[in-house]
């Protein structure tokens, strides 16, 4: 589905964008089913809780899902999020293997993620999808989000290493809950992090980075660059230029 204007408005201001719709839930029981198979056999490559023990309990994130199984890339390339997408940045759309490409598992008691803006404003624009396979609630440390702050005229760290609740980021920002199966877009150049989960179940959602195609790339078979959308474009000017005749 795309977006209406007024959808695009939201977006472009505040940096942010609940998809309409939900991933089927049959896809979604899939991903959990394929994730359990991940976290249970602890495949690397895995970013491990700080609890110094080596269990799939520990699991905090897996990395690089792209290629562990063809569920993970069928549910990025689902219209569920390239719909919306589409609207964000246009028809040709790649989807990064070395930024995000990841499932934040959030175990029980897992930690903060700290704040942090993952672009600068002057990068080309890249829009994370956060892709919900639980629930993600207050209780279980949802994302926040700090609204607008895609478009500051600030200088602020990229990662302020400051603790979470502290922040003047955190009275800034909203909570965003998401449904099973919900699909979260924002400009990955917000502020933003996410609470300890404090709930006895884990807070399961895959995490992927989108950019539009570069027309002026003139190396079109990017190793770390999956085409989702569209097709790889070159609308560079030719030399010499022709003349009219
Ligand atoms: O929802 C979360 O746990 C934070 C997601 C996030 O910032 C990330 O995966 O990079």
């Amino acid at each position: 589905m795309s977006l209406s204007e007024e959808d695009l408005w939201y977006f472009n201001h505040t940096g942010f964008y609940r998809a309409p719709e939900l991933l089927p839930a049959g896809l979604v029981e899939r991903l959990n089913a394929v994730t359990d198979r991940q976290i249970g056999g602890m495949i690397e490559p895995v970013v491990w809780e700080k609890t110094g023990s080596r269990a799939p309990d520990d699991v905090r994130r897996l990395s690089k899902i792209l290629s562990r199984d063809r569920t993970y890339v069928e549910a990025a390339s689902h219209p569920v999020i390239l719909g919306p997408l589409k609207s964000i940045l246009g028809p040709n759309i790649e989807l990064l293997t070395n930024k995000h490409n990841h499932i934040m598992v959030r175990p029980p008691g897992s930690e903060h993620v700290y704040w942090h803006s993952g672009e600068e404003p002057y990068h080309p624009t890249l829009v994370t999808a956060l892709v919900y396979l639980e629930e993600s609630t207050l209780e279980n440390g949802c994302i926040r989000i700090v609204p607008g702050s895609h478009r500051r005229p600030f200088q602020r760290h990229r990662r302020p290493g400051v603790g979470f609740e502290e922040s003047d980021l955190f009275h800034k920002s909203l909570p965003v809950p998401m449904p099973k199966g919900g699909v979260l877009l924002f400009n990955d150049c917000c502020f933003h992090g996410a609470g300890v989960n404090r709930a006895d179940t884990s807070r399961r959602s895959m995490t992927l980075a989108y950019q539009a195609h570069d027309p002026h790339d003139v190396m079109k078979d990017d190793p770390e660059k999956i085409l989702a959308a569209g097709e790889r474009i070159y609308i560079g000017h030719p030399h010499p230029f022709p003349h009219p005749s």
